[in-house]
């Protein structure tokens, strides 16, 4: 039985271990929003219609643009877009 066991507990942790690796995408870091491919029109700025279409499904996109629209002109820069960074990762 404790030869089964041991099996089985190695078993899971291969499942849970490959589950992790093909989340993550393998050593590949988390896609980071591209400005130009949200500037869907590309006239330089992302404007709220574009960002909502690209933002992540959870959140207000109102709030976030707004979050990320530092000067509050309503429009997204490439350095507002660069500049802001999610409040963890702080070191
Ligand atoms: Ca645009
Ligand atoms: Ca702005």
């Amino acid at each position: 039985m404790k030869h089964f066991s041991t099996f089985a507990i190695a078993a899971l942790l291969s499942v849970a271990f490959s589950a992790n690796v093909a989340a993550r995408g393998g050593d590949t870091p988390p896609p980071k929003p591209d400005f130009s491919s949200i500037d869907t029109d590309g006239d330089g700025v992302i404007s709220l219609a574009e960002f909502s279409e690209s933002a992540p499904p959870h959140g207000d996109a109102q709030t976030i643009f707004n979050e990320i629209d530092a000067d509050g002109n309503g429009e997204i820069s490439e350095q507002e877009l660069t500049e802001h960074k999610p409040p963890r990762r702080a070191r």
